[in-house]
């Protein structure tokens, strides 16, 4: 088999005004879908983060993929990997997100050849990937910090008649009242069984207390995350953390690298958990030298494609490190793709991030995927089990060319409602 094309189109998809660490969601998050196509007529689809860069390197990436054959992967990745060795080396970046290129581009072929081979064999990526060790994947409830608004253009913004999930998706949280409402509408709505906090916007005293109210109002029976991307100092992240021993599941990043990590982590007695300090197969060895973290969050995305992230998997059971997986703004492709690798590594038994709940837009036949009871089923269909929907991806792209953002910037969005703030990689 041969890959005769492959389609490479950037998307634009309403995101609410959510806070980071780095700033303020924008009305678009930025996606990129590609399509591999064989000589046989089918097709096979991933998608990953949108940038520039992105857009870029796969176009250059495209050299290296048509003429290819999709069952030679592990050929494919390497060629890649040498094309874009020249480009030196890619940097992870201070943000919330990671921004290297290789790694998404590893993520977006590998992706899209493993659908590709599961439609042409009849057979489920989960099962390209060894098989299943669970057929329902376990996701969390993901609480932001937020402003009032849907997302999107501003005229469909706010819907009058919302109620529900679809209500609390758009009014503005921003104390602990406001967020025990956000993860009891959520909850209600898709079942969810842990819930993880986004942290690392507002004075951790309001972070903590919503902490503190979620386990108030949930019980000791609903694990609870808090994610602080990095922007406490030691002492911060040590003093609050006190006050969420015994609470928290787990502590996600409150602290910028590892020695700082593995510092909380010898004051506390919180697992905790990384998708910020530790976030390539180069930085394994350190993390495991210096004790950094408990949990790695696997994401395909940033790891390079679902076999790595299986890798990842064996490793961290080596070591004694727990699996769980991160997050960003994304679609249903992206949602199965993190199913089945949910699906196919035993030991990733913490449930999984996902932004999902926050999107309104689908690029899916069938329009958005089923989370009941806090778990997406993965289906009998082959790949990924999702198809593209053609005339959703179109008017994706129009959004994407009409809202004129190349990057996604959450520090001048965040200008835009306090004109002053400023990224400050340690906050408090
Ligand atoms: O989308 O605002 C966001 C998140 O903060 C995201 O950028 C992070 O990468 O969810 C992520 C995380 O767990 O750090
Ligand atoms: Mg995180």
């Amino acid at each position: 088999m041969r890959i005769t094309d492959m389609h490479i189109t950037p998307i634009a998809i309403t995101d609410p005004p959510l806070r980071n660490a780095a700033g303020l969601h924008a009305p678009y998050a930025l996606r990129t879908i590609v399509e591999l196509v064989s000589d046989n007529g089918i097709s096979g689809i991933s998608e990953i983060p949108g940038s520039q860069a992105v857009t870029d390197a796969l176009i250059e990436a495209r050299e290296v993929v048509v003429g290819h054959d999709p069952f030679a992967l592990n050929h494919l990745l390497h060629l890649l990997e040498q094309r874009f060795r020249s480009h030196g080396a890619d940097a992870r970046g201070q943000a919330p997100w990671d921004q290297r290129r290789l790694v998404h581009i590893f993520s977006a072929v590998e992706v899209a050849c493993l659908d590709l081979l599961g439609k042409d064999m009849g057979c489920r990526v989960v099962d390209l990937l060894g098989g299943p060790a669970r057929e329902r994947v376990p996701f969390s409830a993901y609480l932001f910090f937020k402003h009032e608004g849907a997302g999107g253009p501003l005229e469909f913004d706010l819907d009058a008649n919302a109620d529900g999930w679809a209500q609390a998706r758009q009014v503005s949280a921003l104390d602990p009242e406001g967020i025990v409402a956000q993860a009891s509408a959520m909850c209600d709505e898709f079942g969810f069984q842990s819930i993880k906090l986004k942290g690392g916007t507002l004075d951790p005293a309001i972070e903590v207390g919503s902490i503190l109210a979620l386990r108030e109002a949930f019980g000791p029976d609903t694990p609870l995350r808090l994610d602080p991307n990095a922007v406490w100092a030691v002492d911060t992240a040590i003093n609050w953390g006190k006050k969420m021993e015994g609470v928290l599941e787990y502590y996600e990043d409150p602290v910028r690298g590892q020695e700082a990590m593995a510092e909380v982590r010898q004051a506390l007695s919180i697992p905790l958990a990384t998708n910020m300090c530790t976030t390539s197969f180069e930085d394994l060895p350190a993390s495991i030298r210096l004790g950094s973290e408990d949990i790695i969050l696997a994401d395909h995305h940033y790891w390079g494609g679902l076999r790595a992230s299986v890798e990842l998997g064996r490793i961290c059971r080596t070591f004694g490190r727990g699996l769980s997986m991160h997050s960003n703004s994304h679609l249903g492709i992206s949602l199965a793709a993190m199913a089945h690798l949910g699906a196919a590594v035993p030991n990733l038994t913490y449930a999984l991030d996902t932004h999902y709940p926050w999107q309104s837009d689908e690029v899916v036949v069938g329009g958005q995927l089923p989370i009941e009871e806090g778990y997406y089923e993965i289906t009998n269909a082959p790949g990924l089990g999702v198809e593209l929907d053609r005339e959703a991806l179109a008017r994706l792209h129009s959004s994407y060319l009409d809202c004129g953002l190349k990057n996604r910037n959450d520090e001048i969005e965040m200008q835009k409602i306090e004109p002053d703030w400023t990224f400050k990689p340690t906050r408090w």
